[in-house]
């Protein structure tokens, strides 16, 4: 690429504002970015944007072919994370990283029509709104182009949140919007990196942040696969639970304290299979047994839910479930501890157990989060 062709891009010179920040996260999209970022030059032209993609060290080398692209287009910057995962992370992050007057998210896999983009950022240059959501649910909106049953999920999803938060947006799931970079700027301590849903936490963060729709339709994957899952939901079910918590309980620590209660579940399965399979072994022994498999299924399910951002792998697993399980020696001994000195102060039996629990837990969370799944 020559510099006159560099020069043709409408890079703000210095001294003039770059008016719309895009974030764009990927996990491998490798497929997909040199067609967006052409998509976005046409739809765009005349608006001074750049475009901030978020790459969570994507197998395909989705950051390689980022960076040979914004070698030669000054728009374009590509934030690579390594050793993290998590949508909503990496959208608070890139958004972190504007210092334009409007920040946008959109995916990267095309399905968000960029052709209602001006038209977005007209709505919030009138001065009228904080945040316009894009939006598949509301005339002119369109979400055929979803298979029978994802369609399905998603509209179930729409109606529990919206039962459940009372938001009035009729697209909560969407992951399309455009914001004023101030009100991103200044809810960003109340916004939570777990999940997929970004826009529900955004919009649900603060009173009265003015909220405009933008109808669009949703097309098709232009290349690659979805990230989709099971976990996805389940932590969207976590991110309700917390918002229902007025945002006191956070997000990773519903996860932590829901494996904590499959553990009892997994101990108690497993105690009871273990004397009627195994006669020969003792009382002791099968519960012993049972506790070794809860912890283990604990330590999994917490490495791969709650803290999917900080995941270990190989060694650092290994080192992670010696930790697990010392730190869960402590915190049972602190809960014994302080359960029977409760007792003994003729607590109600209940009371007692109870308050050993909760500081068990909040324990074994604390050891965990700082030690464990620290931000490395
Ligand atoms: N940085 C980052 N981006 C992610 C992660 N997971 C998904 N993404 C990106 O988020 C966007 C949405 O992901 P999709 O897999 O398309 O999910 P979806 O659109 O909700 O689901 P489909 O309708 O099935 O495509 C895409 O640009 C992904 O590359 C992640 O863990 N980290
Ligand atoms: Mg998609």
């Amino acid at each position: 690429m020559t510099l006159a062709s560099i020069d043709a891009k409408t890079t703000p010179p210095a001294g003039q504002e770059t008016v719309l920040s895009m974030v764009i996260p990927t996990y491998n999209e490798r497929g997909n970015v040199a067609e967006l970022i052409r998509r976005l030059d046409l739809t765009l032209a005349g608006i001074s944007w750049e475009a901030i993609f978020v790459d969570d060290n994507s197998p395909d080398g989705t950051a390689d072919a980022l960076k040979q692209i914004a070698r030669t287009d000054p728009r374009i910057r590509c934030l690579r994370r390594v050793g993290r995962r998590g949508l909503a992370g990496a959208c608070i992050e890139g958004m972190l990283a504007s210092s334009a007057t409007y920040v946008a998210v959109m995916d990267a896999d095309l399905q968000h029509d960029e052709t209602v983009l001006p038209a977005m950022l007209a709505k919030l240059q009138s001065g009228q709104y904080d945040l316009v959501a894009a939006t598949r649910y509301v005339d002119g909106g369109d979400a055929s182009s979803f298979s029978a049953s994802r369609g399905k999920i998603s509209r179930l999803a729409t109606k529990i949140t919206q039962r459940l938060l009372g938001t009035e947006l009729s697209d909560p799931m969407s992951g399309f919007f455009m914001m004023r970079r101030a009100s991103f700027d200044e809810m960003v301590p109340r916004l939570s990196p777990v999940g997929f849903k970004i826009l529900l936490d955004i919009a649900t963060a603060k009173e009265g942040l003015r909220i405009a729709e933008q109808a669009y339709t949703f097309g098709t994957r232009f290349d690659g696969e979805s990230k989709f899952n099971m976990q996805i939901g389940i932590e969207f079910l976590g991110l309700l639970l917390s918002k229902m918590t007025n945002g006191h309980l956070d997000p990773r620590f519903i996860f932590f304290a829901i494996v904590g209660a499959t553990g009892i579940a997994v101990n108690l399965i497993i105690f009871y299979l273990a004397l009627l399979l195994w006669p020969a072994a003792s009382f002791e022994v099968a519960k012993a047994v049972a506790t070794g498999v809860a912890m283990t299924s604990n330590f999994l399910l917490n490495n791969s839910l709650t803290y999917r951002d900080r995941r270990l792998k190989g060694l650092g697993l290994v080192r992670g479930f010696i930790g697990f399980c010392v730190f869960g020696a402590i915190g049972a001994f602190t809960d014994i501890g302080l359960a029977s000195q409760l007792h003994h102060q003729h607590e109600v039996w209940w009371v007692a157990g109870l308050a050993g629990s909760i500081v068990g837990v909040l324990w074994n969370y604390a050891m965990s989060s700082m030690f464990i799944w620290r931000t490395r």
